[in-house]
């Protein structure tokens, strides 16, 4: 049995990410910051006590800020394969919060990458690089296209990417970038765009929300479905030797556009209930984000699944559930939150 270490597995991707290593018979163990509330939503329902002996996912507190832990565990558990996921992963807040995010989404990966040298042990290891890093440069982007990263959370990210080809060159450590656009879902957390305006829209629809506000509207981005990228991280670990990845659809849409569908699918006119505000928009913005996979489909064998209308549909399938749920409580007297941010 194969053993996987995961950081970030309460995220998005870590979510779908456990479930498919699970569904090919890995053992699993999950880094988990230890939080006041609960932040295991997204696997609870693939985790058993540790006393089951049919338990295959351990969880296990740390923090990507403290290199001793991460090597003790990593010498422990002797992972085959790592997967990094953990970040502070908000563009936004990266403004807000530049120092953190430089600790976490960039030298958390140092650290790591320093546990697996001095441990000594055989390991492949994922490195969940973006396409922000293109930033400001021209659409289609590839391996080739020159970094020009637009905010801090940017900037960590190159820095991760830089740092893990270092390491494999000097120390020959199995270490891959999986240059990721944007990629959705119905476990997107509510602060990106996608989930705000499902789950907004959604909202609306049952009188829950009024209106909804956003920051730019004219921004494109290459949006897929969380799902179809995971296996992709899967992918680059099977390889005979590491290397970087573009994960892509190779199409393009614009908020706005993201929007207009949502709203239509539900027979709601957008524009009654959508309203700009600046808070959200970005000190640097990133304008077009439009990926080439042609190298993953070429040497992983890698293509997405869903499209942009299904992906929508899911998203919105989810939503409307979770929103109906929502309705019955307030019919029953519960108050619920309201809050926008990022
Ligand atoms: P996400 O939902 O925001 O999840 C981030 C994960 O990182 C969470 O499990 C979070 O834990 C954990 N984390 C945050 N700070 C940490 C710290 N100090 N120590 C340990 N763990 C920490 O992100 P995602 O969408 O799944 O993305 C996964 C990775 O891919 C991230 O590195 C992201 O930057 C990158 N990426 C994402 C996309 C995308 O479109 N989704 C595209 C390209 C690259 P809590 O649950 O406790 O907060
Ligand atoms: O913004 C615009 C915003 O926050 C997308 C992360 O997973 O993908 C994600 O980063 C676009 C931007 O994602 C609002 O200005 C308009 O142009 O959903 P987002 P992101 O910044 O592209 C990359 C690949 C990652 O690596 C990141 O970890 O939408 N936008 N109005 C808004 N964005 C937000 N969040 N909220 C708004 O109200």
């Amino acid at each position: 049995m194969k053993k996987a270490f995961i950081t970030g597995i309460t995220g998005q991707d870590g979510s779908y990410l456990s479930e498919f290593l699970l569904s090919k018979d890995y053992e699993i163990h999950g880094l988990i910051r230890r939080s006041s509330t609960f932040n295991t939503d997204r696997i609870d329902h693939l985790y058993k006590d540790a006393h089951d002996p049919n338990a295959r996912m351990f969880l296990h507190y740390g923090d990507l800020s403290v290199s001793g832990q991460l090597t003790d565990l990593l010498y422990d558990i002797k992972p085959d394969e790592i997967y990094n996921l953990g970040a502070q992963s908000h563009v936004r807040v990266s403004f807000d919060m530049p120092e953190y995010t430089g600790d976490i989404t960039g030298l958390g990966t140092l650290r790591l990458l320093e546990a697996i040298r001095k441990t000594g042990i055989k390991t492949r290891f994922y490195q969940a690089s973006s396409s922000e890093m293109f930033g400001a440069a021209p659409p289609p982007q590839s391996e080739s296209t020159p970094f020009q990263p637009q905010s801090p959370y940017a900037a960590a990210k190159v820095y991760s990417y830089y740092i893990v080809c270092n390491y494999r060159e000097a120390y020959k450590i199995f270490a891959s970038n999986g240059i990721l656009f944007n990629h959705e879902s119905p476990r997107r957390g509510e602060t990106f765009v996608t989930r705000k305006i499902t789950r907004a829209a959604t909202r609306i629809k049952l009188g829950l929300q009024d209106k909804l506000f956003l920051g730019n509207l004219e921004a494109k981005r290459d949006w897929g479905f969380a799902g179809d990228y995971v296996e992709a991280m899967w992918m680059m670990l099977q390889q005979d030797r590491p290397d970087d990845y573009v994960i892509a659809t190779g199409e393009t849409h614009s908020v706005k556009e993201f929007v207009r569908r949502v709203f239509e699918k539900l027979d709601l006119d957008w524009q009654k209930y959508v309203a700009v505000d600046p808070r959200y928009f970005r000190p640097t913005e990133v304008d077009v984000l439009l990926g080439d996979a042609g190298k993953a489909l070429n040497e992983l064998g890698w293509k997405p699944r869903v499209g942009f209308d299904e992906l929508i549909d899911i998203m919105i399938a989810a939503d409307m559930e979770a929103a109906k749920k929502e309705k019955t409580l307030v019919e029953a007297g519960y108050s619920i939150s309201d809050h926008q941010s990022a």
